[in-house]
């Protein structure tokens, strides 16, 4: 077994780019099981393997070699301490050396399926008041696509209401005053959502937008206030500052606003997912992750490492650029099609 620092070498150099793909396709779609009320699709690539298909076929009929395992699951951003634990589990096992793939891989989902809570909690209106809900995340992580993609998805979430039979009402805030272009971006976003969008000049202080924003979303009655922030600033401090400004802000319209605080991470970045998932938590709290770009080579496992880690649980996932690549999270969807 290799020491936790070496595994984490391991992680860092693994992450650099890893043959166990999980891929999403843009091309191939299909009602799968994140197909849900909402048509969501569901697809991905046959030509690249999923996670737990390349462990099957990397260790058929073969007696397991733990390092490789280990390897493996590293490499699946699964996450040092999960991978220390599936590993100690496997090997506490009486008969461990008659063991065979099926087995390992029965393990792994047992384990994961442990940590991801069963079901991810909807996002479902404040009575009377708007329910803000922060985006954040670094820059390109996917940030403005998921505000819009949320939008998308919340405008189209059945009223349980019986008063009310028509849609939900999303307002968008386009609190990523620090690159004029996003604003822009939002802009597009907000006239195929049919949404109105506040917007501030270029370098307006974010908290005061977003305070004018709730006020606006107040006064009309709206749903849902998605607030799109800023990834990039002159220093990680100062965005952090920056946060905590806008949550202190939107605070004194309601104590319990942002009512969501969602982080937003690419899942091709493996571990530095993790990374960002510590700090965000520690400065402003999370609520959850979106997690994005599972279409690409975004291996699977950083959603079952943060929440193992941190405890916070993926609500969406990104599959596509497209405003329709985007679903709840389902864990049984998930071990079955993204590991
Ligand atoms: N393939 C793919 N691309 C995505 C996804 N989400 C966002 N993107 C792309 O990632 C890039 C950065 O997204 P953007 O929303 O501008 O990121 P931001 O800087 O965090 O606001 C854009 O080209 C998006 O189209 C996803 O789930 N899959
Ligand atoms: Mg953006």
């Amino acid at each position: 077994m290799r020491s936790e620092a070496e595994s984490r070498n391991l992680l860092l150099f693994k992450n650099a780019r890893s043959p166990l793909h999980v891929c999403l396709g843009n091309s191939e779609r299909c009602l799968g099981p994140f197909g849900f009320a909402q048509g969501k699709t569901f697809a991905r690539h046959d030509k690249k393997m999923k996670f737990l298909e390349t462990l099957v076929q990397t260790f058929a009929n073969k007696p397991i070699d733990w390092d490789e395992l280990e390897e493996s699951l590293i490499r699946a951003d699964l996450g040092v301490a999960m991978t220390t634990r599936i590993i100690k589990t496997l090997q506490e096992r009486e008969a461990w050396s008659l063991m065979g793939i099926s087995d390992v891989v029965k393990v792994v989902r047992e384990e994961i399926a442990r940590i991801l809570p069963a079901n991810s909690p909807p996002i479902t209106p404040e009575p009377g008041k708007p329910k803000v809900i922060l985006l954040v995340g670094v820059n390109g992580t996917g940030k403005t696509t998921s505000t819009a993609k949320l939008g998308r998805y919340l405008q189209q979430e059945p009223i349980l209401s019986a008063t009310r039979m028509d849609r939900h009402t999303v307002l968008l805030a386009a609190a990523d005053t620090f690159r004029a272009a996003a604003i822009g971006q939002l802009g597009i976003w907000a006239e195929r959502l049919g949404v109105e969008m506040i917007q501030g000049q270029y370098n307006a202080d974010p908290a005061a937008l977003c305070y004018e924003a709730y006020q606006a979303a107040l006064a009309r009655q709206i749903d849902f206030l998605l607030c799109d922030t800023a990834g990039r600033q002159h220093t990680k401090t100062n965005l952090m500052a920056e946060l905590q400004k806008v949550k202190r802000t939107l605070g004194k319209h309601d104590p319990s606003a942002p009512h969501e605080t969602l982080l937003v991470v690419d899942a091709t970045t493996g571990s530095n997912a993790l990374n960002q998932a510590r700090e965000f938590k520690s400065a402003i709290g999370l609520t959850g992750l979106i997690v994005t770009k599972l279409d690409g080579s975004g291996k699977g496992g950083i959603v079952v490492a943060i929440q193992d880690e941190l405890g916070v649980p993926t609500r969406f996932v990104g599959t596509g650029e497209r405003l329709d690549d985007f679903a709840l999270f389902d864990r049984q969807a998930y071990i079955d099609n993204l590991l």
